[in-house]
């Protein structure tokens, strides 16, 4: 008896029912094969409660006495000593049925009454020594697998810390290509304003800005055509004044010449003075036109046209300023200034002083804002790529990766096995594939959406390959390849503790709805032992372990 329950059974007169304290009953109804008890504690050495409800394998705290359901037993079985072995309880059915059950029971103690005969002799010797030969080897195992794990999360660890340390300096990138962005966007406005209107600075003057050394040339023409302009007007007047002096003289001459002296020559003479005297006088330089000419000849000053005001200047006006300045020329001299003005836009454009707007870029900007542009355009690019680059960084490390962020160690690590027609793998926190041994395409199965934790009941093969019982992390897949006549396929891949990472067994469930059962150390020493090696945790077949 366990010693756990055994004081319910030490009173020598009377029995009461563990879980119904009000029953009480004479010592001889104890194991008389017949049940008395709700609970079936008074034949924990008999058959005769094995109709009632098991006790869950998975609440041992309703095996002490509890008060729990008077129809469930109180025990969870016969309670087998092994001596030289592990105890163990071995289900009420199996108690006196006529078989031994060595597996569970290797004393042979729950065949006591010698059903039909049966003998069950102790073989816990044997079986006990075979045993710890194998958990000694399960135990070697498990430390192997344990310390790998501790290799996985190391590694996970140092891979976590890369992550961390790239989105640091993600932070700092993006700081920096932030700064350089808002200089480069000054620089295109920078580039746009000097092309509307660029003249670069010249070496006329140390005030020439970008339009200096045109308006220094122009003011320069203006001053030529003023100072020719007087010269032709002085000669003009010294021309007239010496024209008025010989027609006085020739008309002084016509009426004191002597008609009697018989003179052709003179008398030629003075009929030529005649006609030249009766003919059109051509226009007089009336005083209008004189006014014209004053004003003409006067400083631009005077006429209102400072140059200096924009030899020195070098706002965006400064081109406006040079188309219009025309304007407030003469008419007359208009033309052909505006001539010699394109002449000299074209020598600038020529020797690179100005910019040509007359051959813009596609997008109709100049080459320099194109190229301005261009380096703007590759920073804001740069930008968004480490801001991507980031938010997927911050969301890996938000990623569930398994307890200690152990998975991220395993991260696309491939394991697979043949079964029928096919190998399958699985890549963790991947995905699933099925591929045809005789070749051919590759159908995936599903892709890796997170874990989970579930509970398995499994047997353990004696191998240790397998999932044995209790809570275990599973992989979930989805959305695989479409079914023909069914839904995407998908796996559900159970992990459990072992040396190395195996596939040890697939089972398509329904049609196209996988299950996986996957050893890996990843998942050792993680929910109380983990895996299928954990050895004593494992449920074996038929039988109930004693530490529940
Ligand atoms: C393939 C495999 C099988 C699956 C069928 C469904 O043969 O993927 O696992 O059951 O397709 O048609």
């Amino acid at each position: 008896m366990k010693p756990r329950v055994a004081k319910f059974y030490k009173d020598a007169t009377a029995f009461t029912c563990i879980s119904n304290p009000a029953t009480a009953l004479p010592i001889a109804r104890l194991n008389d094969d017949y049940c008395d008890c709700p609970d079936g504690s008074d034949e924990p050495g008999t058959s005769a409660c094995a109709h009632l409800s098991p006790l869950s394998p998975h609440n041992p705290a309703n095996g002490a006495g509890a008060a729990g359901s008077n129809t469930t037993l109180a025990l969870p079985g016969f309670y087998c000593k092994n001596k030289g072995h592990v105890p163990a309880y071995v289900p009420f059915t199996s108690v006196n049925d006529g078989k031994c059950d060595y597996d569970v029971c290797c004393d042979g103690s729950e065949e006591w009454e010698g059903v039909g005969g049966v003998k069950c002799e102790d073989r816990c010797q044997t079986i006990g020594k075979e045993w710890r030969k194998q958990d000694e080897a399960r135990q070697k195992s498990l430390g192997t697998a344990g310390k790998k794990r501790k290799e996985l999360v190391a590694e996970a660890g140092r891979l976590r810390k890369q992550v961390e340390d790239r989105i640091q300096s993600l932070g700092t990138e993006i700081e920096g290509s932030e700064i350089k962005v808002k200089q480069l966007e000054q620089e295109v406005a920078d580039v746009e304003r000097k092309e509307k209107g660029r003249v670069v600075k010249g070496s006329v003057s140390k005030k020439a800005g970008k339009l200096g050394v045109v308006v220094g040339l122009a003011k320069q023409r203006t001053e030529e055509l003023r100072e020719t302009l007087e010269r032709v007007r002085g000669e003009r007047d010294s021309s007239t004044s010496r024209l008025q002096e010989v027609e006085r003289i020739l008309s002084t001459f016509k009426e004191e010449y002597n008609p009697n002296f018989n003179d052709e020559g003179v008398k030629r003479a003075v009929r030529a003075w005649e006609d030249y005297a009766a003919r059109d006088k051509g226009p007089d330089v009336d005083a209008a036109h004189d006014r014209d000419l004053d004003a003409m000849t006067k400083s631009d000053k005077e006429n209102g046209l400072d140059w200096e005001e924009y030899e020195g200047d070098d706002d965006d006006s400064e081109a406006d300023v040079l188309y219009a300045f025309e304007s407030y020329l003469p008419p007359s001299i208009r033309g052909w200034l505006d001539q010699k003005l394109r002449n000299l836009r074209s020598t600038l454009i020529d020797s690179g002083i100005l910019a040509d707007t007359s051959a813009p870029s596609s997008s109709g900007d100049s080459k320099s804002v194109t190229d301005a542009k261009d380096r703007l355009t590759a920073a804001e690019k740069e930008v968004e790529k480490h801001r991507k680059t980031l938010t997927e960084h911050q969301d890996d490390l938000a990623k569930d990766f398994g307890p200690d962020d152990v998975f991220r160690a395993l991260k696309d690590q491939c394991v697979s096995t043949d079964a029928g027609e096919y190998t399958y793998e699985v890549c963790f926190l991947s995905k699933t594939t099925q591929k045809p041994k005789k070749g051919g395409g590759h159908t995936n199965m599903g892709n890796f959406v997170g874990l989970e934790r579930i509970v398995v009941d499994d047997e353990l093969p004696p191998n240790g390959k397998g999932l044995g019982s209790g809570e275990r992390i599973a992989m979930k897949h989805e959305n695989g390849q479409h079914c023909w006549n069914g839904p995407n396929r998908s796996t559900l891949v159970v992990l459990a503790c072992s040396e190395v990472n195996e596939v040890w067994r697939i089972v398509e469930e329904e049609k196209c709805v996988y299950r996986m059962e996957v050893g890996t150390p990843a998942v050792c020493e993680v929910l109380g032992g983990g895996g299928g090696r954990a050895g004593m945790e494992g449920k074996k077949a038929g039988g109930v372990r004693d530490e529940l």
